[in-house]
Protein backbone atom coordinates (compact mmCIF):
# COMPACT_ATOMS: atom_id res chain seq x y z
CA UNK A 1 0.00 0.00 0.00
CA UNK A 2 1.32 3.62 -0.58
CA UNK A 3 1.53 6.01 1.90
CA UNK A 4 1.67 8.55 -0.91
CA UNK A 5 -1.39 11.37 0.17
CA UNK A 6 -4.10 10.79 -1.92
CA UNK A 7 -4.96 14.55 -2.11
CA UNK A 8 -4.10 17.07 -4.65
CA UNK A 9 -2.19 20.45 -4.26
CA UNK A 10 -5.46 22.23 -4.95
CA UNK A 11 -7.07 19.84 -2.14
CA UNK A 12 -4.52 20.58 0.32
CA UNK A 13 -4.75 24.33 -0.98
CA UNK A 14 -8.10 24.40 -0.22
CA UNK A 15 -7.97 22.63 3.12
CA UNK A 16 -5.34 25.51 3.84
CA UNK A 17 -7.61 28.13 2.94
CA UNK A 18 -10.67 27.02 5.52
CA UNK A 19 -7.67 26.25 8.62
CA UNK A 20 -5.99 29.74 7.69
CA UNK A 21 -9.73 31.45 8.10
CA UNK A 22 -10.03 29.59 11.44
CA UNK A 23 -6.72 30.51 12.56
CA UNK A 24 -7.08 34.35 11.25
CA UNK A 25 -10.06 34.55 13.75
CA UNK A 26 -8.25 33.81 16.78
CA UNK A 27 -5.80 36.52 15.30
CA UNK A 28 -3.18 34.45 13.75
CA UNK A 29 -1.26 34.78 10.70
CA UNK A 30 -1.29 31.09 9.29
CA UNK A 31 1.11 32.24 6.15
CA UNK A 32 3.29 34.10 8.16
CA UNK A 33 3.78 31.02 10.81
CA UNK A 34 4.59 28.54 8.48
CA UNK A 35 7.38 30.94 6.56
CA UNK A 36 9.01 31.38 9.98
CA UNK A 37 8.48 27.92 11.05
CA UNK A 38 10.37 26.50 7.83
CA UNK A 39 12.94 29.49 8.28
CA UNK A 40 14.59 28.39 11.80
CA UNK A 41 17.48 25.56 11.00
CA UNK A 42 17.34 22.64 12.78
CA UNK A 43 20.56 21.11 13.73
CA UNK A 44 20.53 17.59 12.27
CA UNK A 45 22.65 15.17 14.24
CA UNK A 46 25.17 12.92 12.07
CA UNK A 47 25.39 10.29 15.23
CA UNK A 48 21.96 8.90 14.50
CA UNK A 49 23.34 7.09 11.21
CA UNK A 50 25.63 4.98 12.64
CA UNK A 51 24.36 4.49 15.90
CA UNK A 52 27.16 6.92 17.79
CA UNK A 53 30.13 5.08 16.34
CA UNK A 54 32.34 7.43 14.89
CA UNK A 55 34.90 7.29 11.80
CA UNK A 56 38.11 7.49 13.71
CA UNK A 57 41.18 5.08 12.62
CA UNK A 58 41.53 3.85 16.02
CA UNK A 59 44.04 1.16 17.21
CA UNK A 60 42.46 0.66 21.20
CA UNK A 61 39.22 -0.41 22.47
CA UNK A 62 36.70 1.84 24.17
CA UNK A 63 33.65 2.73 26.01
CA UNK A 64 30.96 4.87 24.81
CA UNK A 65 30.76 7.05 27.80
CA UNK A 66 27.21 6.46 29.23
CA UNK A 67 25.58 6.46 26.03
CA UNK A 68 24.94 3.74 23.60
CA UNK A 69 22.35 2.83 20.90
CA UNK A 70 20.87 -0.15 21.14
CA UNK A 71 19.21 -2.57 18.18
CA UNK A 72 20.89 -4.25 15.04
CA UNK A 73 18.63 -2.93 12.05
CA UNK A 74 20.48 -3.60 8.96
CA UNK A 75 21.85 -0.33 7.02
CA UNK A 76 24.17 1.57 9.56
CA UNK A 77 26.21 3.97 7.11
CA UNK A 78 30.31 2.50 7.68
CA UNK A 79 31.94 5.56 6.22
CA UNK A 80 31.54 8.99 6.24
CA UNK A 81 30.14 8.83 2.30
CA UNK A 82 27.40 6.33 3.27
CA UNK A 83 26.71 8.72 6.21
CA UNK A 84 27.00 11.72 3.78
CA UNK A 85 24.34 10.17 1.77
CA UNK A 86 21.77 9.22 4.13
CA UNK A 87 21.78 12.85 5.19
CA UNK A 88 21.40 13.70 2.18
CA UNK A 89 18.21 11.05 1.83
CA UNK A 90 16.67 12.32 5.03
CA UNK A 91 16.94 15.88 4.44
CA UNK A 92 15.53 15.45 0.85
CA UNK A 93 12.25 14.29 2.86
CA UNK A 94 12.03 16.88 5.21
CA UNK A 95 10.40 20.70 5.17
CA UNK A 96 12.49 23.35 6.39
CA UNK A 97 16.12 24.84 7.04
CA UNK A 98 18.62 22.07 8.33
CA UNK A 99 22.00 22.32 9.47
CA UNK A 100 24.56 18.89 10.22
CA UNK A 101 25.87 18.54 13.66
CA UNK A 102 28.67 17.14 13.60
CA UNK A 103 30.87 15.56 16.58
CA UNK A 104 34.66 15.07 16.66
CA UNK A 105 34.82 11.49 15.95
CA UNK A 106 33.63 11.36 12.37
CA UNK A 107 36.72 12.67 11.53
CA UNK A 108 38.34 11.67 8.52
CA UNK A 109 42.21 10.81 8.84
CA UNK A 110 42.45 8.27 6.12
CA UNK A 111 44.97 5.40 7.46
CA UNK A 112 46.49 8.08 9.95
CA UNK A 113 45.46 7.63 13.46
CA UNK A 114 44.90 11.01 15.09
CA UNK A 115 44.30 11.72 18.50
CA UNK A 116 41.68 14.19 19.78
CA UNK A 117 43.93 16.94 20.70
CA UNK A 118 45.57 16.94 17.29
CA UNK A 119 42.82 16.97 15.67
CA UNK A 120 42.67 19.76 12.43
CA UNK A 121 40.33 21.89 10.38
CA UNK A 122 41.82 19.89 7.43
CA UNK A 123 40.41 16.27 8.71
CA UNK A 124 36.72 17.93 8.34
CA UNK A 125 37.26 19.22 4.87
CA UNK A 126 35.18 16.41 2.54
CA UNK A 127 32.09 17.36 5.31
CA UNK A 128 32.82 20.82 4.81
CA UNK A 129 33.35 20.81 1.19
CA UNK A 130 29.94 18.58 1.44
CA UNK A 131 28.37 21.04 3.21
CA UNK A 132 29.31 23.98 0.72
CA UNK A 133 27.92 22.14 -1.93
CA UNK A 134 24.70 21.44 -0.59
CA UNK A 135 24.03 25.05 1.14
CA UNK A 136 23.96 23.56 4.19
CA UNK A 137 25.20 24.68 7.61
CA UNK A 138 27.42 22.90 9.75
CA UNK A 139 27.74 23.10 14.24
CA UNK A 140 29.92 21.12 15.76
CA UNK A 141 31.04 18.71 19.09
CA UNK A 142 34.14 17.83 20.61
CA UNK A 143 33.69 14.23 21.62
CA UNK A 144 34.66 13.66 25.30
CA UNK A 145 33.97 10.29 25.63
CA UNK A 146 34.95 6.72 23.43
CA UNK A 147 38.43 6.90 24.19
CA UNK A 148 40.86 5.25 26.08
CA UNK A 149 41.58 8.69 28.28
CA UNK A 150 37.86 8.15 28.93
CA UNK A 151 37.94 5.02 30.22
CA UNK A 152 37.71 5.05 33.97
CA UNK A 153 34.63 7.93 33.54
CA UNK A 154 36.74 11.36 34.04
CA UNK A 155 37.73 13.57 31.32
CA UNK A 156 37.94 17.19 32.03
CA UNK A 157 37.54 16.95 35.44
CA UNK A 158 40.07 14.20 35.82
CA UNK A 159 42.05 13.86 38.93
CA UNK A 160 44.96 13.64 36.85
CA UNK A 161 46.58 16.88 35.36
CA UNK A 162 47.92 15.07 32.14
CA UNK A 163 44.55 13.42 31.40
CA UNK A 164 42.57 16.65 31.83
CA UNK A 165 45.44 18.67 29.76
CA UNK A 166 44.73 15.87 27.19
CA UNK A 167 41.02 16.55 27.10
CA UNK A 168 41.77 20.51 27.42
CA UNK A 169 43.35 20.52 24.51
CA UNK A 170 40.99 18.54 22.78
CA UNK A 171 38.06 21.46 23.91
CA UNK A 172 40.52 24.43 22.36
CA UNK A 173 41.28 22.31 18.80
CA UNK A 174 37.22 21.73 18.65
CA UNK A 175 37.24 25.65 18.78
CA UNK A 176 39.37 25.77 16.20
CA UNK A 177 37.73 23.25 14.10
CA UNK A 178 34.13 25.24 14.76
CA UNK A 179 36.19 28.35 13.53
CA UNK A 180 37.15 27.02 9.91
CA UNK A 181 33.72 25.97 9.67
CA UNK A 182 32.58 29.53 10.28
CA UNK A 183 35.61 30.19 7.82
CA UNK A 184 34.53 28.49 5.35
CA UNK A 185 30.87 28.54 5.68
CA UNK A 186 29.96 32.21 6.94
CA UNK A 187 27.64 32.39 9.82
CA UNK A 188 27.96 31.31 13.48
CA UNK A 189 28.68 27.29 14.07
CA UNK A 190 27.49 26.44 17.55
CA UNK A 191 30.04 24.29 19.33
CA UNK A 192 28.44 21.64 22.13
CA UNK A 193 30.79 21.00 25.27
CA UNK A 194 29.18 17.40 26.91
CA UNK A 195 31.44 15.34 29.03
CA UNK A 196 30.38 12.00 30.72
CA UNK A 197 32.30 13.02 33.88
CA UNK A 198 30.28 10.93 37.15
CA UNK A 199 30.64 8.68 39.40
CA UNK A 200 28.60 5.39 39.73
CA UNK A 201 28.15 5.64 43.41
CA UNK A 202 28.49 8.26 46.45
CA UNK A 203 31.23 10.13 45.92
CA UNK A 204 33.06 11.19 48.64
CA UNK A 205 33.81 14.59 47.46
CA UNK A 206 31.56 16.34 45.08
CA UNK A 207 32.98 19.71 44.74
CA UNK A 208 36.87 18.87 43.81
CA UNK A 209 35.98 17.58 40.46
CA UNK A 210 33.55 20.30 39.91
CA UNK A 211 36.18 22.99 40.77
CA UNK A 212 38.74 20.92 38.31
CA UNK A 213 35.93 21.32 35.70
CA UNK A 214 35.51 25.29 36.14
CA UNK A 215 39.17 25.33 35.74
CA UNK A 216 39.68 23.11 32.29
CA UNK A 217 36.48 25.24 30.79
CA UNK A 218 38.20 28.27 31.79
CA UNK A 219 41.28 26.96 29.68
CA UNK A 220 39.68 26.09 27.07
CA UNK A 221 37.51 28.97 26.95
CA UNK A 222 40.61 31.34 27.34
CA UNK A 223 39.87 34.77 25.55
CA UNK A 224 43.81 34.74 24.58
CA UNK A 225 43.25 32.07 22.60
CA UNK A 226 41.54 34.19 20.25
CA UNK A 227 39.33 32.60 18.55
CA UNK A 228 36.64 33.86 16.82
CA UNK A 229 33.02 34.58 18.19
CA UNK A 230 31.57 32.61 15.34
CA UNK A 231 32.33 29.51 17.50
CA UNK A 232 29.35 30.19 19.84
CA UNK A 233 30.35 27.71 22.83
CA UNK A 234 27.41 25.57 24.75
CA UNK A 235 28.04 24.15 28.05
CA UNK A 236 25.31 20.87 28.21
CA UNK A 237 24.37 19.61 31.70
CA UNK A 238 22.95 16.02 32.50
CA UNK A 239 21.59 14.30 35.39
CA UNK A 240 23.07 11.41 34.97
CA UNK A 241 24.18 8.90 32.73
CA UNK A 242 24.78 4.87 32.41
CA UNK A 243 27.42 4.16 35.26
CA UNK A 244 27.21 7.21 36.25
CA UNK A 245 24.38 7.16 37.77
CA UNK A 246 24.93 9.09 41.50
CA UNK A 247 26.71 11.91 40.16
CA UNK A 248 27.62 14.21 37.29
CA UNK A 249 30.16 16.23 37.88
CA UNK A 250 28.66 19.06 34.68
CA UNK A 251 24.78 18.90 36.05
CA UNK A 252 22.40 21.22 35.22
CA UNK A 253 23.04 23.63 37.88
CA UNK A 254 26.57 24.11 37.19
CA UNK A 255 26.41 24.30 33.81
CA UNK A 256 23.78 27.22 34.12
CA UNK A 257 25.45 29.27 36.45
CA UNK A 258 28.61 28.43 34.56
CA UNK A 259 27.15 29.28 31.12
CA UNK A 260 25.70 32.55 33.12
CA UNK A 261 29.10 33.86 34.47
CA UNK A 262 30.99 33.24 31.30
CA UNK A 263 28.85 33.98 28.61
CA UNK A 264 28.70 30.86 27.14
CA UNK A 265 25.36 29.35 25.61
CA UNK A 266 23.30 26.84 27.81
CA UNK A 267 22.39 23.75 26.78
CA UNK A 268 19.02 21.98 27.48
CA UNK A 269 18.51 18.45 26.65
CA UNK A 270 15.17 17.11 26.98
CA UNK A 271 16.54 13.59 28.30
CA UNK A 272 18.67 15.22 31.20
CA UNK A 273 16.18 15.63 33.68
CA UNK A 274 13.95 13.95 36.12
CA UNK A 275 11.70 12.15 34.42
CA UNK A 276 8.81 14.35 35.66
CA UNK A 277 10.79 17.37 34.63
CA UNK A 278 10.04 19.58 31.77
CA UNK A 279 12.18 21.65 30.05
CA UNK A 280 9.38 23.88 28.49
CA UNK A 281 9.04 25.48 32.02
CA UNK A 282 12.55 26.01 32.11
CA UNK A 283 12.80 28.16 29.35
CA UNK A 284 11.61 32.01 30.61
CA UNK A 285 13.27 31.12 33.74
CA UNK A 286 16.72 31.26 31.94
CA UNK A 287 15.76 33.75 29.08
CA UNK A 288 15.84 37.27 31.63
CA UNK A 289 19.66 36.18 32.26
CA UNK A 290 20.95 33.86 29.22
CA UNK A 291 20.38 35.91 25.82
CA UNK A 292 20.25 32.51 23.91
CA UNK A 293 19.79 28.92 24.70
CA UNK A 294 20.93 25.56 22.73
CA UNK A 295 17.80 23.27 22.95
CA UNK A 296 18.46 19.11 22.32
CA UNK A 297 14.87 17.86 21.93
CA UNK A 298 15.30 13.94 22.77
CA UNK A 299 12.81 11.36 24.24
CA UNK A 300 13.49 10.15 27.79
CA UNK A 301 11.81 7.03 28.28
CA UNK A 302 11.72 6.21 32.05
CA UNK A 303 15.86 7.19 31.96
CA UNK A 304 17.59 9.24 29.57
CA UNK A 305 16.93 6.65 26.40
CA UNK A 306 17.76 9.29 23.09
CA UNK A 307 14.24 7.47 21.80
CA UNK A 308 13.29 9.11 18.08
CA UNK A 309 11.59 12.18 19.22
CA UNK A 310 8.07 12.23 18.62
CA UNK A 311 5.25 14.88 18.35
CA UNK A 312 4.20 14.81 21.93
CA UNK A 313 3.52 17.02 24.61
CA UNK A 314 6.75 17.30 26.01
CA UNK A 315 7.96 18.66 22.44
CA UNK A 316 5.07 20.71 21.88
CA UNK A 317 5.26 22.27 25.15
CA UNK A 318 8.95 23.32 24.49
CA UNK A 319 8.23 24.96 21.12
CA UNK A 320 4.69 26.74 22.71
CA UNK A 321 6.63 27.89 25.52
CA UNK A 322 8.82 30.15 22.81
CA UNK A 323 6.54 31.06 21.11
CA UNK A 324 4.47 32.84 24.02
CA UNK A 325 7.69 34.20 24.75
CA UNK A 326 8.29 35.79 21.43
CA UNK A 327 12.09 33.65 21.93
CA UNK A 328 12.42 32.15 18.66
CA UNK A 329 15.79 34.17 17.77
CA UNK A 330 16.94 32.89 21.68
CA UNK A 331 17.35 29.58 20.63
CA UNK A 332 19.39 26.89 18.81
CA UNK A 333 17.91 24.01 17.83
CA UNK A 334 19.52 20.48 17.54
CA UNK A 335 18.13 16.96 17.65
CA UNK A 336 20.33 14.13 20.04
CA UNK A 337 18.27 10.46 19.64
CA UNK A 338 19.97 7.77 18.55
CA UNK A 339 17.95 4.40 17.62
CA UNK A 340 19.54 1.21 15.88
CA UNK A 341 16.54 -0.55 16.10
CA UNK A 342 14.67 0.83 13.04
CA UNK A 343 15.37 2.37 9.69
CA UNK A 344 17.61 5.51 10.85
CA UNK A 345 16.67 7.79 7.68
CA UNK A 346 13.49 6.81 9.08
CA UNK A 347 14.13 7.61 12.75
CA UNK A 348 15.80 10.84 11.00
CA UNK A 349 12.96 12.32 8.92
CA UNK A 350 10.51 11.20 12.19
CA UNK A 351 12.71 13.02 14.95
CA UNK A 352 13.29 16.08 12.69
CA UNK A 353 9.73 16.39 11.27
CA UNK A 354 8.47 15.86 14.88
CA UNK A 355 10.20 18.55 15.74
CA UNK A 356 9.60 20.56 12.73
CA UNK A 357 5.92 20.38 13.52
CA UNK A 358 5.82 21.44 16.76
CA UNK A 359 7.79 24.65 16.34
CA UNK A 360 4.56 25.03 13.90
CA UNK A 361 2.62 24.36 16.59
CA UNK A 362 3.83 26.72 18.29
CA UNK A 363 3.62 29.38 15.90
CA UNK A 364 0.02 28.82 15.15
CA UNK A 365 -0.69 29.33 19.07
CA UNK A 366 -3.14 32.37 19.26
CA UNK A 367 -0.89 33.08 22.49
CA UNK A 368 -2.05 36.62 22.15
CA UNK A 369 -5.39 35.85 22.40
CA UNK A 370 -4.96 33.19 25.20
CA UNK A 371 -2.62 35.76 27.21
CA UNK A 372 -5.66 38.39 26.86
CA UNK A 373 -8.69 36.29 28.49
CA UNK A 374 -6.16 35.07 31.44
CA UNK A 375 -5.44 38.65 31.92
CA UNK A 376 -9.14 39.49 32.04
CA UNK A 377 -9.61 36.65 34.75
CA UNK A 378 -11.50 34.11 31.96
CA UNK A 379 -9.67 31.04 32.88
CA UNK A 380 -12.26 28.25 31.79
CA UNK A 381 -12.60 30.28 28.24
CA UNK A 382 -8.80 30.02 28.07
CA UNK A 383 -8.92 26.74 28.99
CA UNK A 384 -11.04 25.53 26.83
CA UNK A 385 -9.93 27.25 23.72
CA UNK A 386 -6.44 25.51 24.52
CA UNK A 387 -7.99 22.64 24.54
CA UNK A 388 -9.90 23.01 21.21
CA UNK A 389 -6.78 24.11 19.92
CA UNK A 390 -5.66 20.97 19.80
CA UNK A 391 -8.08 19.36 17.54
CA UNK A 392 -7.96 22.42 15.00
CA UNK A 393 -7.37 21.89 11.53
CA UNK A 394 -3.19 21.92 12.13
CA UNK A 395 -2.84 18.97 10.01
CA UNK A 396 -3.78 21.27 7.13
CA UNK A 397 -1.21 23.75 7.75
CA UNK A 398 1.35 21.24 8.11
CA UNK A 399 0.32 20.04 4.76
CA UNK A 400 0.95 23.49 3.51
CA UNK A 401 4.72 23.74 4.68
CA UNK A 402 5.37 20.38 3.44
CA UNK A 403 3.85 21.43 -0.07
CA UNK A 404 5.53 25.23 0.11
CA UNK A 405 8.63 23.46 0.81
CA UNK A 406 8.56 20.74 -1.75
CA UNK A 407 8.45 17.70 0.47
CA UNK A 408 6.40 14.60 0.76
CA UNK A 409 3.35 15.36 2.11
CA UNK A 410 1.81 13.22 5.43
CA UNK A 411 3.04 9.92 5.44
CA UNK A 412 4.26 9.95 2.14
CA UNK A 413 8.02 10.09 2.62
CA UNK A 414 7.65 6.40 3.88
CA UNK A 415 7.86 4.97 0.27
CA UNK A 416 10.90 6.84 -0.73
CA UNK A 417 12.45 5.77 2.74
CA UNK A 418 11.54 2.12 1.97
CA UNK A 419 12.72 2.17 -1.81
CA UNK A 420 16.21 3.71 -0.37
CA UNK A 421 16.54 0.91 2.36
CA UNK A 422 15.71 -1.55 -0.85
CA UNK A 423 17.97 -0.09 -2.73
CA UNK A 424 21.03 1.41 -0.85
CA UNK A 425 20.60 0.22 2.63
CA UNK A 426 20.37 -3.31 2.10
CA UNK A 427 23.17 -3.54 -0.10
CA UNK A 428 25.57 -2.67 3.14
CA UNK A 429 26.31 -6.12 4.80
C1 LIG B 1 24.72 12.91 26.09
C2 LIG B 1 24.43 14.25 25.52
C3 LIG B 1 25.16 14.58 24.27
C4 LIG B 1 25.33 13.39 23.36
C5 LIG B 1 26.01 13.73 22.09
C6 LIG B 1 26.42 12.51 21.33
O1 LIG B 1 23.88 12.56 27.11
O2 LIG B 1 23.06 14.39 25.32
O3 LIG B 1 24.56 15.66 23.64
O4 LIG B 1 24.13 12.75 23.10
O5 LIG B 1 27.04 14.59 22.35
ZN1 LIG C 1 22.23 16.14 24.19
Amino acid sequence: MSHKTPLSDAQIESSYEAAKQQYAALGVDADAAIDAALQLPISLHCWQGDDVGGFETKDEAVEGGGIMATGNFPGKARTADELRQDLKKATDLLPGAHRINLHAFYCETGDEVVDRDQLEPRHFEKWIGWAKDSDIGLDFNPTYFAHPKANDGFTLAHPDKAIRDFWIEHGIVSRRISEAISAALGGEVVNNHWIPDGAKDHPADRGTPRQRLVESLDAIFDDKLGISPACVDAVEGKLFGLGMEDYTVGSNDFYANYALSRGKVLCLDMGHFHPTESIADKITAHLPFHPKLLIHTSRPIRWDSDHVVLFSDDVRNVFLEVARAKALDKIYVALDFFDASINRVGAYVIGTRATRKAILYGLVDPSQHLQKLEAEGRGAAKLGLMEDLKTMAFSAVWDMACLKANVPIGAGWIDEMESYEANVLTARV
